[in-house]
């Protein structure tokens, strides 16, 4: 697609007009102008759906449009008119497919049909449900188990994800990688280490009441809306909050909200943020190390001169361990250090500690600009020790939050869809259902993507997502991809996952969630677990896109039946008829978590799980909340601190993405339009290597004695990025990331620190 290409900075607050614009154009591109703004009024309100884009709290007492711009994006996204009928796959080959983009494959509109891959013909070709599905079973039960794959992208709802998870054990394995691998591991490794609990403490009840907001590495503008409304009303109230982010992002600067008719009428906006600073990428660890450094030195001196203490004594007393430790590493550290390894002034940072040591209480967000570096556990463990020192977890108004991506993927891992067996009631299963389950630790992401390299993979399940779009190292897995024997995608979207292929492939095609979906029993809805432990309720009515499209509940009931010894416990066509005894069976297995399901599940804004920090008790090995001391300032490999020439690579997501679908060219907050093909670069850096604004360049990483990895004709674009970082779009970019860059512990890809070299571009332009 040919787009007028422009880099200007833009002006404009987040939300404001801008977005209104957004949604309305969207809403025409998928011909849904009528329909779309009625569906919207459903959009996160008890009784309606939940929105399909982020995960993002739904409130119990709803705005009278809970959606955002990108939320409304990724509904018409869903809703659109826009069809694939087989006829589109007699015309269209794979080798012809894979030569479009990310963006023009989803864009074709929803597919609508069952179909297998015709190898000879290089194409899709219609296949019944009922011979997929047999197909499918025989090849599986012809194959080992444990060299088998079942990846999980994070929408597909508890029920549905309960369901898939039972089928991969009974059929004899934990290979249940999902894309919270790549995403919010690093958070499920470092909170229970620290504090006891795999997920945030926050609720939406803390906004209203926080003293102060500190976030870190997460672009809320864009990824979770939302949330602009909690921290616009905090703002409002004197509510501090303090920034830590290489790119200025606008949605942390100012906001104008799309809903407020006097704001939008008088061009009103909020300042979210009241400091902002740019961190170096991958320098967390040593911002936070001089803000608790700070703090821990003017409690030091305000105690010896017996005025009142800066840490909160009598909560580390009872409930921490570690201080001792921790504090003595901070005072040690030397400001000129931290400078350098942090990007930021000692000002700076003694900024930030005297506002958070000022407030009652204090709250911390964060996203993959935490999660996706190489130390990204520990920097996560860093922020817990930040807010420990003053008591800020389990009291109102505090508490860390992480904020997760794909709208359930916190409750695929709350309902068994994990690769580690320790986090799943095995005993109970076993008792449930009859049958031995296994024992050992499956694959994650990283490592299903290790087996295929090494071709011991022989089959892979794809339960929604775009797996070998969203991975590392994208060019050598493709090459690998087609020595699995088997793979199965269900979808609801052409992505590239479905070109390439294992030597016998299906393509299944699933309702959405926003569709109406009618089983034997009536209208079913499915439930969500959102980024703040609630549970609800998502109940869809649009017509679905085809009368050939399945439920995912009946997908994987109908692979299971096919491929596992029938067994009179396993319930599958009774489950499918009536999604309420799935819940039965979930809140079997997870009676404290599950407690009364089917009824709760319907209460305003959700009914939360049972999270024990958030009332002070950790659930850890020492039974306390653990101050853990980091193994080192920087979160990352080499930097151009050590060589010049080499700089960080930073993966992006633009305003107009979801993860690996594309909607469109318009990053409207960063002012670049029309394209994808950049690299965003501090001018000095430009300058240093001899680069103008608008020139080409290549990247490849700098790593030395393996394969070259690189891609190719790039443009610059100068813009405010910290010296030593450059940006990138993912997935774009997701070639230059070897597979084994990930974050220690979790193996989490480290996407926002690739060490890159920039050389000018072979290509012309
Ligand atoms: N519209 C939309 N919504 C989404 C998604 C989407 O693609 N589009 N994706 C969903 C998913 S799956 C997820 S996981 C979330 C992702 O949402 P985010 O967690 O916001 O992830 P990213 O967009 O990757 O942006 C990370 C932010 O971290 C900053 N950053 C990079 N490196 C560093 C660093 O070293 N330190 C600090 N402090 N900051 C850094 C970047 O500048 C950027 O602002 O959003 C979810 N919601
Ligand atoms: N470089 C780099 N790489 C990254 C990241 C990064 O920041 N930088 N982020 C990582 C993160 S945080 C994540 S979460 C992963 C995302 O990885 P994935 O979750 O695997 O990818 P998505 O792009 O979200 O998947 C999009 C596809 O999902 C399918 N789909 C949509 N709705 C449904 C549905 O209701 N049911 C089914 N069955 N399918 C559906 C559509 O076919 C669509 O094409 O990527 C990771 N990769
Ligand atoms: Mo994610």
């Amino acid at each position: 697609m040919t787009q007028h290409v422009s880099t200007e900075p833009y002006e404009g607050p987040a939300g404001g007009w801008g977005s209104v614009r957004s949604v309305e154009t969207r809403l025409l591109r998928e011909e849904r102008i009528a329909t779309g703004n009625a569906v919207l009024l459903r959009q996160n309100k008890p009784g309606g759906y939940s929105c399909v884009s982020c995960s993002w709290a739904k409130p119990r007492e709803p705005h009278p449009f809970e959606y955002c711009e990108n939320g409304a994006k990724a509904t018409a996204w869903e809703i659109t008119r826009k069809r694939l009928p087989l006829e589109f796959f007699e015309t269209h080959t794979i080798t012809e497919l894979r030569g479009w983009s990310d963006h023009d494959l989803e864009a074709a509109g929803r597919l609508t049909h069952p179909m297998r891959l015709d190898r000879a013909q290089d194409r899709w070709v219609p296949i019944s449900w009922e011979d997929a599905f047999r197909e499918i079973g025989a090849e599986l039960r012809g194959m080992d188990p444990k060299r088998t794959v079942f990846y999980a992208s994070g929408r597909a709802s508890l029920e549905t994800s309960y369901m898939y998870g039972l089928f991969a054990r009974i059929y004899g394995h934990n290979n249940l990688p999902d894309s919270s691998n790549m995403c919010h591991e690093s958070t499920s490794v470092a909170l229970p280490q620290a504090i006891g609990a795999p997920v945030g403490t926050v609720t939406l009840d803390d906004f209203h009441v926080t003293g102060c907001i500190l976030s870190f590495g997460q672009n809320v503008g864009t990824n979770s809306p939302r949330m602009l409304h909690p921290l616009q009303e905090a703002s409002r109230r004197g509510v501090p909050v303090i920034t830590f982010n290489p790119l200025k992002e606008r949605g942390w600067e100012r906001f104008t909200n799309p809903q407020s008719p006097v704001e939008m009428l008088t061009g009103g906006e909020t300042r979210i943020s009241s400091q902002y600073h740019q961190v170096r990428a991958g320098g967390d660890i040593a911002a936070i190390a001089g803000v608790c450094k700070a703090l821990i030195e003017a409690d030091d001196t305000a105690m010896a001169a017996g005025r009142r203490p800066l840490l909160d004594h009598a909560f580390i007393a009872q409930h921490t361990q570690g201080l001792e430790a921790f504090a003595g590493w901070c005072r040690s550290q030397d400001w000129a250090e931290l400078e350098r390894w942090s990007g930021l002034t000692q000002q700076a940072m003694r900024d930030a500690a005297s506002i958070y040591g000022a407030a009652p209480s204090a709250m911390a967000i964060y996203g993959m600009g935490l999660t996706q570096h190489k130390k990204g556990v520990e920097s996560i463990r860093m922020l817990v020790n930040l807010l420990l020192l003053r008591g800020n977890i389990g009291k109102p108004g505090a508490g860390i939050l992480p904020v997760r991506g794909h709208s359930n993927v916190q409750g695929q891992r709350t309902v068994g869809i994990t690769e580690k067996p320790s986090l799943v009631p095995l005993d109970r299963l076993a008792e449930q259902y009859g049958f031995e389950p296994p024992r050992e630790a499956g694959l994650n992401t990283v490592e299903a993507c290790e087996a295929i390299l090494e071709g011991r993979v022989q089959a892979f399940l794809g339960l929604g997502g775009n797996f070998i779009r969203a991975v590392p190292d994208t060019v050598r897995m493709e090459a690998a991809w087609p020595r699995i024997r088997l793979t199965v995608q269900v979808a609801t979207k052409l992505n590239r996952s479905h070109l390439v292929n294992g030597e016998v492939a299906y393509l299944l095609p699933c309702r959405g969630r926003i569709e109406e979906d009618v089983q034997a029993s009536g209208p079913q809805f499915v439930s969500c677990e959102d980024t703040m432990t609630s549970i609800h309720a998502s109940l869809g009515k649009v017509e679905p896109a085809s009368p050939d499209l399945l439920s995912e509940p009946a997908i994987v009931a109908g692979l299971a039946k096919a491929t596992l010894a029938p067994n009179p416990k396993l319930p599958w066509d009774e489950w499918v008829a009536d999604y309420g005894r799935i819940r039965d069976a979930i809140e079997a297995t997870y009676p404290d978590m599950f407690k009364d399901y089917n009824r709760r599940v319907h209460e305003p804004g959700g009914f939360p799980r049972p999270l024990p920090a958030r009332k002070r008790e950790w659930k850890t090995e020492t039974g306390k909340a653990n101050f853990l001391v980091p193994s080192g300032l920087r979160a990352d490999l080499a930097t151009e601190l050590d060589d010049p020439e080499i700089l960080q690579l930073v993966t992006l997501r633009s305003n107009d993405q979801f993860n690996t679908t594309v909607y469109g060219y318009e990053d409207r907050f960063r002012g670049i339009s029309g394209t994808r093909e950049v690299v965003l670069m501090n001018q000095a850096d430009a300058g240093r290597l001899g680069l103008r604004n608008g020139d080409r360049v290549s990247l490849t990483t700098a790593v030395e004695g393996e394969a070259e990895r690189r891609v190719d004709g790039l443009q610059v674009v100068f813009y405010d990025i910290p010296k030593g970082a450059i940006g990138g779009y993912y997935p774009e970019c997701n070639p230059l990331i070897p597979l084994w860059h990930y974050a220690e512990g979790s193996k989490v890809p480290a996407a926002k620190a690739v060490p890159v070299r920039v050389g000018r571009s072979a290509a012309a332009g």
